[in-house]
């Protein structure tokens, strides 16, 4: 293996560290967040296009939000599942999915919500923020269909608003889906955490949790890049193409 590195990663860059911990780890768990879609044309939140650059998330992201302004509320999120609609998974998608194919991770826990990790050929993935995907009644809790969601409706069970399933600001994590990421985490011997900011509790104290080595890929600088063993400043999608190879 070490030869093979000498050629293909001549100095000892981060890239071939990067390379030889995910070959030799038993057990990897990637955690992802929005800087994992930016390539695929959906802005991230708090970079310099982000989302909450241009609105305040307590305006729109939280069960206030959604009860007392359902007007802007469903605003925003019609305008990102229409978004969604133009956007695809990128390489960087595919690979992942290659390697849970291939063995070499065990599953991606994620922040996101527009399901593109299953659409590039993910299986195990846990969504810690739910999907936006998935409508659902805030009233009666029964799914909806997400044109009616689209066309403005009311819930056609019991008239109740209609809302994407996601984890608003103020609203718990599906415990299940919690619970199988934190276990993931816990039994990991490498932790890959890919596009986030980590400014989101609880999904920001994941990283700490693990036991194994933390890798951080991310296009900034984060409050936590002193916490991994290795950070990859870079685009994730040309990483992970460069480390694929
Ligand atoms: C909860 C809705 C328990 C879904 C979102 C005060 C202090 C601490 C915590 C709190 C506090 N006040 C309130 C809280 C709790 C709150 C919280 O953490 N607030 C923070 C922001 C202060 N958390 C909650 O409310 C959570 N629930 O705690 O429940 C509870 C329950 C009841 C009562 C009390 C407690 C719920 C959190 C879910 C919030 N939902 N949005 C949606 O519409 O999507 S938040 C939003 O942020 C998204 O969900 C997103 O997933 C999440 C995390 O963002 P990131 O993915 O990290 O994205 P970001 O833009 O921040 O970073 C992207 C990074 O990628 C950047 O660094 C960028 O440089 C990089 N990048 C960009 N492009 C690339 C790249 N890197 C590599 N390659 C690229 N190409």
């Amino acid at each position: 293996l070490q030869e093979w590195f000498d050629v293909c990663f001549p100095e000892d860059s981060d890239l071939a560290r990067f390379s030889l911990w995910l070959r030799q780890s038993k057990f990897t768990v990637v955690l992802t967040g929005a800087g994992m879609s930016t390539e695929s044309g959906i802005p991230d939140f708090r970079s310099k296009d982000g989302w909450w650059r241009q609105i305040d998330p307590q305006k729109v992201a939280t069960v206030n939000a959604l009860e007392n302004h359902y007007d802007l509320f469903h605003q925003f999120y019609q305008f990102r599942i229409r978004g969604l609609e133009k956007c695809q998974p990128h390489r960087g998608h595919y690979i992942l999915a290659e390697w849970e194919e291939n063995g070499l991770i065990h599953s991606i826990a994620t922040q996101n919500v527009d399901g593109f990790h299953q659409q590039a050929g993910s299986k195990q993935v846990y969504e810690l923020h739910g999907s936006i995907r998935k409508i659902r009644c805030q009233n009666c809790e029964l799914p909806a269909d997400a044109d009616a969601f689209l066309e403005g409706k009311g819930c056609n069970t019991c008239g109740g608003k209609l809302r994407p399933d996601v984890v608003l600001f103020g609203e718990m994590l599906p415990q299940y889906t919690w619970n199988n990421a934190l276990h993931a985490i816990q039994k990991a011997d490498l932790v890959v955490v890919i596009g986030t900011s980590l400014q989101v509790y609880p999904v920001n104290q994941l990283p700490a949790i693990s036991k194994g080595k933390t890798v951080l890929i991310n296009a900034e600088s984060t409050d936590q890049d002193q916490m991994f063993d290795l950070v990859v400043r870079g685009k994730a999608g040309e990483i992970l193409q460069q480390v694929n190879e």
